[in-house]
């Protein structure tokens, strides 16, 4: 990267499927907002690109699931992730639709230049056909056993079961997922993106001069170049996309990774296109030499845009290729993978029901944890320390004394600077390398750094205040609190510059209550940002303690989820030999009363039951106190128990019957009870 005039920063099109959840936000959309947003407090040129991927099989499969079409899925989840996006503070200039019309004529466009120039090579292959539904299979369409572990129900492109990645001729048995019928082969013509060909250009482009690009992003980038690249369709045998638009191409679509990138310039080209005065025009932003490319995605798609996009881009000729592609890792969730269909995430619209207002509390857990350099884990335990110890406790408890401070001893007016002593200076001293420091770090992409800078800011603030004590000297030295205060103030004003590209609702707030008109990133560093006698509105916390019975709903909700989860997956055992009903009569199993139940002292499993069984009473005892950690609540409750069960000794006690209870899948045991009071001694048959 050398001179650039402007820069174009997009952000991966969420496919418009399913909600989006704080892996999307983590992963790209944070990363991108902060980056865009401190451009814009620089003053520079910079237009921020987003919309929804709305092609794809993905999206066809739930559409048929649900008995709707396509469209309306699309139409229902585009909505659902825009409104998120615009909560959160994700600030495009634009977030449109890759079912647009401009979008549907500018790939076709693209498609076409490229043919014209000869950049496809048409190839004939044999694919699976569904006779009974008279169409071609994507590969998800198509079921049948892993041939790696034996899953039954594993996909064409990938066994869910193991992992692996399969094609569909791979699958043993396969079988239609739209007829259910066994499908045939048959010939199909598509259109391939020879990317042998331009291995050449592309090695010595990233190996050679994009050596700065993260290291995950080059690495991955020198593995698809060193294993040798093979041309790539991108055409499919489907109804639902946008139709190959050359001759002999009847009933094929753009396969959904050759339109999607470009909807970044068809988004774009629709917010120049209205507001043609303040954007210009379209090109500037896609063809222009002197314009910077970036692109923020997570780590499945780099080689879709390290790769595959620049090599179409390349093939069409009159566009600029990416400076950086600036991929992230995955962020997990409690320690497992964030999945839409185990229903494993955290969503943004479900977050906001729960935590209203506090958008900045995740902006700022997730930069702080970001997945910048390996997977990172969510968990919400660290999200309610980073919210307590550190928004609250260093610059919400910072900002709150400078104003409140300010309020009693000066009405709410910025005192007047003094004569700085030793203390004072220091303090400055510290203050003055963090703008270089967060710049740097955010020139290099290192947002959580970054952030940590920001908040050293906030540290040095805190730290300020509580080493000067200004309400100790009140009664002494008013001067020397006006200074004190005065500079606090500053700090202040400055930390709401800082913080404004990670945490831009708190900034707007803090703005308020300073009366700060001027915001500008060079203004960081200053201490002239208010002047003496400037009125400050009333104060108002910045942030709130989250207290723990959040975050236990929030655990709790989790469990439930995984509880679901291992409900919907339990596969139950075989059913044992059969046996004749004497053998079944051979056992002895009664109800009784629990007349007294506790813990076995020194034994962690066992319980001591006292039962009223009819003829007298007797002692069991049973191995489930960790799923009983109240006994005594279950006094009084009726238990099944097997009467004429060998008595046997345990821990020097004689247990006289076995006790029933059921195995959970999660490994909890549950006692069997019966729902209606029976009287005691009854046979259970
Ligand atoms: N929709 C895949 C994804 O959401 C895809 C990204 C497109 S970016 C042009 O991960
Ligand atoms: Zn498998």
């Amino acid at each position: 990267m050398t001179n650039f005039k402007r820069t174009t920063v997009t952000s991966a099109l969420p496919y418009a499927n399913g909600p989006v959840h704080i892996g999307h936000l983590a992963g790209v959309y944070v990363p991108a907002d902060i980056y865009v947003r401190y451009l814009r407090l620089k003053g520079e040129e910079v237009l921020f690109v987003g919309g929804s991927d709305e092609h794809g099989v993905p999206i066809t499969i739930k559409a048929k699931k649900e008995g709707v079409s396509p469209q309306d899925i699309v139409d229902r989840y585009h909505s659902i992730i825009k409104k998120s996006f615009e909560e959160f503070g994700i600030s495009f200039d634009i977030y449109s639709r890759t079912t647009s019309s401009i979008h549907h004529k500018m790939a076709s466009d693209i498609f076409k230049t490229i043919d014209e120039k000869n950049g496809f090579v048409i190839q004939t292959s044999e694919q699976y056909y569904d006779e009974t539904a008279q169409q071609f299979l994507a590969d998800r369409y198509i079921t049948g056993k892993c041939p790696h572990c034996g899953n039954e129900n594993a996909y064409g492109d990938q066994c869910e079961a193991c992992g692996t990645s399969l094609s569909p001729t791979d699958l043993i048995n396969p079988k239609s997922a739209i007829s259910g019928s066994i499908p045939v082969m048959r010939k199909t013509k598509h259109w391939y993106l020879p990317l042998d060909k331009h291995e050449a250009w592309l090695r010595e482009w990233i190996l050679e001069n994009h050596k700065e690009w993260k290291p995950n992003v080059y690495g991955q980038c020198k593995s698809w170049l060193d294993m040798g690249l093979q041309p790539r369709a991108v055409s499919r045998d489907l109804d639902w996309g946008i139709p190959v638009p050359v001759e002999g191409a009847e009933g094929k679509v753009l396969y959904v990774w050759f339109d999607a990138p470009i909807g970044y310039i068809s988004n774009t080209k629709e917010l120049c296109d209205s507001e043609p005065e303040k954007y210009g025009k379209w090109e500037k932003w896609w063809k222009d030499p002197e314009t910077r490319l970036l692109h923020f995605i997570g780590k499945d798609n780099i080689v879709f845009h390290c790769i595959v996009f620049p090599s179409m881009l390349k093939a069409e000729g009159s566009y600029i290729l990416p400076d950086n592609v600036p991929a992230n890792e995955f962020l997990n969730l409690e320690g497992d993978k964030i999945s839409t269909s185990r229903n494993w995430a955290v969503w943004l619209h479900e977050y906001l029901e729960d935590f209203p207002g506090k958008q900045d509390v995740l902006r700022y857990v997730l930069t702080a944890n970001a997945p910048e350099t390996k997977d990172n884990d969510f968990t919400w335990k660290d999200f309610q320390a980073r919210n307590n110890n550190e928004l609250v406790a260093i610059y919400g408890n910072f900002i709150n004394r400078a104003l409140v401070l300010t309020q009693k001893y000066f009405e709410g007016k910025v005192p007047a600077l003094g004569k700085l002593n030793d203390y004072d200076k220091h303090t400055l001293e510290e203050f003055a390398n963090v703008k270089a420091d967060v710049e740097r770090l955010l020139d290099n992409f290192r947002f959580r750094d970054a952030q940590k800078e920001a908040m050293n800011l906030a540290r040095i603030g805190n730290k300020y205040l509580a080493d000067t004590e200004p309400w100790k000297l009140a009664k002494t030295d008013m001067s020397r609190v006006e200074t004190i205060m005065h500079l606090s103030l500053q700090i202040a004003a400055n930390l709401a510059i800082a913080f404004e590209p990670f945490l831009p609702f708190s900034s707007q707030k803090l703005r308020n209550m300073l009366n700060l008109k001027s915001f500008d990133w060079k203004e960081l560093g200053r201490i002239d940002l208010l002047k003496a006698g400037d009125q400050l509105a009333t104060p108002e916390l910045l942030f709130e303690k989250i207290e723990d019975a959040a975050i236990e709903a929030q655990v709790q909700k989790l469990l439930d989820t995984k509880k679901a989860n291992e409900i919907a997956s339990y596969k139950a055992e075989p059913v044992k030999e059969n046996i004749p009903f004497d053998d079944f009569m051979k056992m002895d199993i009664r109800v009784g009363t629990v007349l007294d139940c506790q813990k076995v002292p020194k034994a962690d499993k066992l319980l001591q039951f006292r039962l009223a069984d009819g003829l007298e009473e007797r002692t069991i005892l049973s191995g489930i106190a960790q799923h009983y950690p109240n006994p005594e609540e279950l006094i009084g409750t009726q238990v099944c128990f097997v009467a004429n069960f060998e008595p046997r000794k345990l821990r020097g006690i004689m247990s006289e019957g076995m006790i029933l209870s059921a195995e959970d899948a999660d490994g909890k045991l549950v006692l069997i009870q019966p729902k209606v009071k029976v009287i005691n001694g009854v046979q259970v048959k």
